[in-house]
């Protein structure tokens, strides 16, 4: 029987963290599809959807059974919906503990027949996030080696023009 797992996000954008999480992930399950939130309930996103799934259809290249969809709606009924078993969350440090516990138990409360699974990436990655990777990244902080170089291009697009 095949293992299909979903990695849900905002992506808002993929770091090299998701991405140390989808490779790890993908070497377990038989199939990994890569869900993109398309009506991101954080507030305002820097990137469309069409870019973000631009980018990570690009980034996932490399791994031949990861996926990337969007989806709207509860994220339950979107893994129904793709036969999935098993949605795959990060964890970096205790703080994203208690978000991702009342997530997981929500779902289960929606589909008990769906598992939360929670993978930690590599250590140089447990401080990395989407949010802090913008906010360094406009004040012209060095995030190079935090993002996939195709994410990193991406940014520079972004930046309004200086001056
Ligand atoms: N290393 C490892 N993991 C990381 C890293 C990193 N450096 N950075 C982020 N992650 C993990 C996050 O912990 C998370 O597990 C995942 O990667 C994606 O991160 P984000 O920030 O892009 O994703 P979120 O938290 O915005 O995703 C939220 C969902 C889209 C999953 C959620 O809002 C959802 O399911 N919405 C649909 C509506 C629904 O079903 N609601 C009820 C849910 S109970």
């Amino acid at each position: 029987q095949t293992l299909r797992a979903i990695y849900p996000g905002t992506f808002d954008p993929l770091t090299n963290g998701h991405l140390d999480l989808i490779a790890r992930a993908s070497k377990i399950v038989d199939e990994l599809v890569v869900a993109i939130l398309r009506n991101a309930e954080k507030e305002s996103t820097l990137f469309t959807v069409a870019e973000r799934l631009e980018m990570i259809r690009e980034a996932v290249a490399p791994f031949p059974n990861v996926r990337v969809e969007t989806f709207d709606g509860l994220l339950v009924d979107f893994a129904r919906m793709q036969g999935a078993k098993a949605v795959v969350r990060g964890i970096r440090a205790i703080s994203d503990y208690e978000y991702e516990f009342q997530m997981a138990m929500m779902n289960r409360k929606l589909d008990p027949e769906l598992e939360t699974l929670f993978m930690m990436p590599a250590e140089k990655y447990t401080y990395v996030s989407s949010r802090l990777i913008k906010g360094v990244f406009m004040l012209n902080g060095d995030v190079s080696s935090l993002v996939p170089p195709l994410v990193f291009e991406r940014l520079k697009a972004k930046k309004p023009a200086a001056g």
